[in-house]
């Protein structure tokens, strides 16, 4: 039992709920070790949302919002994270969901759909396929889903799927809160802040948008300069630590 009044009530629930994610098979045991180092990052980062990264996020919206066939790709530690979030971002943006698994079997598939559904989340099903060029099982995936999208919204991605999306010709929309990671340098636009922070800020921001205002934001997307910022805001916390 976690009290109320503990310091890093918010961080243990989190968690504990990803514990229990595991246990249960929709979190695998790896994703509680990516969690630790995306916690790592979020204490450089202040644990709050920079300016830079809300110019991401309403970046991220634009691109959604003007997508032929937008797309969000879901892997266990985001569904149990974020399942919630995924569902309005839906509503807001029109994007597909589909869930795309790194360690991927039948049954986690199935569990992390059925999650989502539980959160209101409309999940794109049908034939997956091994589609992409990868070894691995993030290969996997529908042909009219992320196979066809243009813009795909991946949060907690890895390297090389990233990369291989990108070579495809999609924009790439990472949520990684380590800006020094191969997926943060590859993707068309990182967003270098906390998922279940970050969601909610893009599906404001789609009700938000203009048509001019997002032309606007996709005419400066510039990820170099994100990463870049993030990098400028830890430094500067680092600096000045024990002041
Ligand atoms: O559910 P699966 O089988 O598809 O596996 C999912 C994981 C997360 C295990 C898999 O995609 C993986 O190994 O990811 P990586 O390569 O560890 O990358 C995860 C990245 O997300 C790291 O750079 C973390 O810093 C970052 N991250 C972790 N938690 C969060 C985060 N970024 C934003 N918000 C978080 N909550």
């Amino acid at each position: 039992m976690i009290p109320k009044d503990h310091p890093r009530y918010h961080s243990l629930m989190t968690r504990e709920r990803l514990a229990a994610c595991a246990k249960a098979g929709i979190v695998s045991w790896e994703g509680l070790t990516a969690h630790g180092r995306g916690e790592a990052f979020d204490y450089l980062i202040g644990e709050r949302t920079t300016p830079s990264a809300l110019l991401s996020e309403r970046t991220a919206a634009a691109l959604l919002l003007s997508a032929r066939n937008p797309l969000i790709s879901v892997n266990g530690n985001t569904a149990a994270l974020a399942a919630g979030e995924i569902s309005d971002l839906q509503r807001a943006s029109g994007a597909r969901v589909e869930v795309n698994l790194f360690h991927r079997t039948e049954k986690r598939v199935e569990m992390i759909e059925n999650l989502l559904r539980d959160s209101g989340v409309d999940v794109y099903t049908g034939k997956a396929e091994r589609l992409l060029p990868l070894s691995h099982d993030r290969a996997w995936c529908r042909r009219e889903g992320l196979f066809s999208a243009d813009v795909v919204l991946v949060p907690l991605e890895d390297g090389d799927r990233c990369e291989v999306l990108v070579g495809m010709g999609k924009t790439v929309i990472a949520v990684d809160l380590n800006p020094l990671s191969r997926t943060a340098r590859t993707a068309s636009l990182t967003i270098v802040d906390e998922l279940s922070r970050a969601l909610p800020h893009i599906a404001q921001a789609c009700g938000e948008l203009s048509v001019t205002e997002q032309e606007q934001l996709i005419r400066s997307v510039d990820n170099h300069y994100y990463l870049a910022e993030a990098i400028r805001e830890m430094t500067l916390r680092l600096s000045h630590a024990l002041d």
